[in-house]
């Protein structure tokens, strides 16, 4: 069983600028600490973060019928790309939207996600935790399922 955890525009800075809103853990951080949840469960995980859409969007594709599970912290594109809404759309497997912060309680532009409609759920507000929330989430909403 596999995950495949996806990482938007601008994650590759995380612990290097605003920590009071992300914090003052790396990516690899989070990443390290979401593969071993995997790892506790049996299952393989592999990460990939870009800024460029296009790229997120192949990521959704090639997860088609390799990964049983995608977490995705779209960065700003949760809010505004339909195209990675429409590849996930296309996305058989279970889909665990994650954010860092909690964007409802944030600027009124962070609001609305495009991701939300096409995810199973969502893990937002528990900072670097919810690394390893929304890959317990990913595993046991797969086994719920059936599918793992
Ligand atoms: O809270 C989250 O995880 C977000 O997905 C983070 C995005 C933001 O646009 C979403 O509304 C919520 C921003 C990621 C940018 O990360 C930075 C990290 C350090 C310095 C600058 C940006």
């Amino acid at each position: 069983m596999h995950v495949t955890l996806l990482s938007g525009p601008n994650l590759d800075l995380l612990g290097a600028r605003e920590p009071e809103l992300y914090g003052t853990d790396a990516l690899a951080d989070h990443v390290r600490r979401a593969s071993a949840v995997a790892e506790r469960h049996g299952w393989t995980l592999d990460h990939l973060q870009t800024n460029d859409e296009g790229v997120l969007v192949d990521a959704v594709h090639a997860a088609r019928g390799r990964a049983d599970a995608i977490v995705v912290n779209a960065g700003a594109l949760s809010h505004t790309s339909w195209s990675l809404h429409d590849a996930l759309a296309a996305y058989e497997g279970v889909v665990v939207e994650l954010h860092l912060s909690n964007p409802a309680a944030r600027e009124p532009f962070r609001h609305t996600s495009v991701v939300a409609p096409v995810a199973d759920g969502l893990v937002a507000g528990m900072g670097g935790l919810g690394y390893e929330l929304a890959v317990e989430a990913a595993v046991r909403l797969a086994g719920a399922r059936g599918t793992a």
